[in-house]
């Protein structure tokens, strides 16, 4: 099983004639609303400071940009950046999640606990105009977080990487996501393979009859990353059901081996219109690509592949 690569990639590329947008165009949201794809994506321009730009497409394919981004840095906590959106459209209201990229912070005071990053939500009820809720969790290693496309119990629900493992967390309300709720679901894998070295939740993940079908990423030894998928038990996932040894797409193409950071295909965004699953990732963190696959072929993989 393998992802088939659009034959137009890559199908966004960095735009030199724009400050903002000018290096790098990568890691981007993509939802299907209204018979509109619409994209959140990582851009870097002349200061190397991540911001997340907005386009839309009638075929998923050829896209029309903003002309500004829509979410910039605004205080001390994301100064160098805001990266990697993921986005889902819930009772008619968008969420995002990315990372808030700034000095080291612990509570509101710089430390060296954390790396610097904030898992960050954020809803819009536009798409354009973003109100920040705040993090899942502060003083720490995490990222990678997504929201589920419904509640579960009663509960919004969101995957998150507390390093080095792939975490679920529940909330009420968005802002507060209490830890004692918050459980380990998997490592990365104790053996050479493809997620032997990290693991992280990719996009929003898929509610089918058989579990949750849950992208994800890893890399090896080598730094290289796959992404493979899960699938998480519908009303408890916490609980693995599957999860494939083999990955299902890698870098293999010039744009995926060669660019800002090499070997990297990253996903934020798998999303299905009709029967076909759109995967759409950053190519070495300077151009987006898209891949697709059969929705029926993905799910007899994850539910039968070694
Ligand atoms: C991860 C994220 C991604 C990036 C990847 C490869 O940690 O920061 O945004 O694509 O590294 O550089």
């Amino acid at each position: 099983m393998k992802l088939q690569r659009h034959v137009e990639n890559p199908i966004l590329l960095p735009d030199p004639t724009s400050d903002w947008e000018a290096y790098n165009v990568f890691n981007p949201a993509v939802i299907y609303d209204n018979g509109l794809f619409k994209m959140w994506y990582r851009a870097q321009g002349l200061d190397w400071v991540s911001r997340v730009g907005y386009a839309v497409s009638a075929d998923g394919v050829h896209w029309n940009r903003m002309r500004q981004p829509v979410l910039s840095p605004h205080d001390g906590t994301d100064a160098r950046g805001v990266e990697d959106p993921r986005v889902v459209k819930l009772d008619g209201v968008y969420y995002m999640t990315y990372t808030a990229y700034g000095p080291k912070f612990s509570g509101d005071q710089p430390t060296h606990v954390g790396g610097g990053i904030l898992p960050m939500v954020a809803r819009s009820q536009n798409g354009i105009t973003w109100e920040r809720l705040g993090p899942i969790v502060r003083g720490e290693d995490n990222k990678d977080h997504v929201l589920f496309p419904r509640k579960i119990g009663g509960r919004y629900a969101a995957l998150h990487r507390r390093w080095p493992d792939v975490w679920l967390a529940y909330s009420d309300d968005l802002v507060s996501w209490p830890e004692e709720e918050m459980v380990s679901l998997f490592s990365p894998r104790p053996d050479n393979s493809w997620d032997h070295k990290s693991v992280g939740g990719n996009g929003v993940p898929i509610e089918t009859e058989a579990g949750w079908l849950t992208f994800y990423h890893g890399y090896d030894k080598e730094h290289i990353y796959h992404l493979g998928v899960c699938l998480l038990a519908l009303d408890d996932p916490t609980h693995v059901l599957r999860r494939p040894k083999s990955s299902i797409f890698w870098p293999e193409e010039i744009w995926e081996l060669r660019g800002d950071v090499p070997n990297v295909v990253f996903s934020n965004a798998n999303i299905v219109v009709g029967d076909t699953v759109y995967v759409y990732y950053g190519g070495a963190d300077h151009v987006i690509g898209l891949a697709t696959c059969a929705l029926d072929e993905l799910l007899d993989f994850v539910l039968h592949a070694e």
